[in-house]
């Protein structure tokens, strides 16, 4: 078995041509750079390959095949980690399917059969890697860590069925819709954000994440809506131009969840347009939410706006900017920040029971 045998370029050059040829995206993906680096890297795999043959240790081939899927993924920061598996499982299955083309002389059918073997083995291993990052200490480590991982994977693997499965999961064996917003949902959209400052995943992933996450909450809507009314009305949205909108969207659907009317307004909420809702709907209480540290200008003209229009309702601010800073909220007039909905619901549910048993009761005045 020679490494530097033409018949083995020849080799390489048919299954270069044979992924272009079953795999239209390719040729949007690749420049000519990564086109010639594709080409040496077919070589490599081949030697690769005969060498784990030749010595019949499939270690040899698998972990090199795992090495490569990891320098592909920091590689080509641009494609998912679904996508560059597979790129890769095609490749191993071209290989695969093309040995046959080789000569006795260089590669005898028992060597053939076992190099088909390894080519499994490195098939299997590069799908299970798509979802073989290093994950946050804290993620696993909650009794809600298996919902959290198998939720995850269905999303790094884009598998949103599978995605819904596992809360469909959760949600029937008894895990409460409080803990799954904010132990399950929020904690895998926190870990996306790290994963995507990592480096380990593409922007498009980030946004399907984001919009699968949505969908799902909207799956709960029935059970949301359904709850008996306490009648209070909450206003939520995220201020300036926010993009980040599912905090507050998850904050106003557990307020609906206790009982509240809630008006959420979404993302990019400009200062006059929240004014004229707090005056159609008269809330007890807005939520503003901050997410990006930039919105806080806006966030603060907001809060003293609605404290000078509405001096009767209560202000409360969190998100993700808030953390950010040296507790930036005790300088202005707000009635409360938290870090979760659940803490902000908490102090609601004191602050206005408090306040009905306190109100003077005028009914009996009037009849
Ligand atoms: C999803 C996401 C997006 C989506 C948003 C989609 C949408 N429809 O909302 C998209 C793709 C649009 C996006 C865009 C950007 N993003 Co982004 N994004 C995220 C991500 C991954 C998750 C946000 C999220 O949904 N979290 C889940 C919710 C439930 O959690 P939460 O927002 O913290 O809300 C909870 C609490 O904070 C609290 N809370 C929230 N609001 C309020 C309000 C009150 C009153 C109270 C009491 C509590 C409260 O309760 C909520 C429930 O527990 C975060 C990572 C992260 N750590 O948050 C990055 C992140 C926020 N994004 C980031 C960046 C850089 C950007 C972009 C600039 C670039 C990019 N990634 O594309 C743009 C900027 C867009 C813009 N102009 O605003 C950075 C911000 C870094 C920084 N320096 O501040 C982060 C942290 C990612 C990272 N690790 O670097 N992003």
């Amino acid at each position: 078995m020679g490494l530097n045998d033409p018949r083995l370029l020849q080799l390489a050059q048919k299954i270069y041509g044979d992924h272009f040829a079953r795999d239209g995206q390719l040729e949007k993906e690749y420049d000519d750079r990564r086109k010639k680096l594709m080409y040496e890297d077919i070589l490599y795999n081949i030697s690769f390959l005969m060498t784990a043959v030749h010595f019949s240790d499939d270690k040899i081939f698998t972990s090199y095949a795992r090495w490569l899927y990891d320098l592909l993924c920091n590689l080509m920061t641009d494609l998912d980690r679904d996508r560059i598996m597979v790129q890769m499982k095609d490749h191993y299955q071209i290989l695969s399917d093309s040995l046959n083309e080789l000569p006795d002389d260089l590669l005898s059918n028992d060597e053939k059969e076992t190099a088909c073997l390894f080519l499994q083995k490195a098939i299997s291993l590069t799908q299970e890697a798509v979802t073989d990052i290093p994950l946050s200490d804290d993620f696993l480590g909650n009794h809600l860590g298996e919902y959290r991982k198998a939720f995850l994977d269905a999303l790094m693997r884009s598998k949103t069925r599978e995605a819904y499965a596992v809360i469909d999961r959760a949600r029937e064996q008894g895990v409460p819709i409080l803990d799954i917003y904010e132990g399950i949902l929020r904690a895998v959209m926190h870990e996306v954000g790290r994963l995507w400052h990592m480096n380990k995943l593409t922007i498009d992933k980030e946004h399907y994440c984001s919009s699968v996450t949505q969908t799902v909450m909207s799956r709960f809507y029935d059970e949301l809506f359904l709850q008996p009314r306490q009648h209070l009305t909450l206003i939520c949205c995220a201020v300036g131009s926010e993009l980040h909108e599912i905090g507050g969207r998850m904050l106003s659907d557990l307020f609906e969840h206790n009982g509240w009317d809630t008006v959420y307004l979404g993302a990019a909420v400009p200062e006059k347009a929240l004014l004229n809702a707090a005056l159609e709907h008269q809330p007890n209480l807005i939520a503003l939410s901050v997410t990006m540290p930039q919105h806080l200008i806006e966030c603060e003209s907001l809060v003293r706006a609605v404290k000078t229009q509405f001096p009767g309702v209560k202000i409360a601010v969190g998100g993700r900017a808030f953390k950010m800073t040296s507790r930036i909220w005790e300088k202005w007039p707000v009635d409360y920040y938290a870090d979760t909905a659940a803490e902000l619901i908490e102090w609601s549910q004191q602050t206005f029971r408090t306040n009905k048993e306190t109100a003077p009761d005028n009914s009996s005045d009037q009849g």
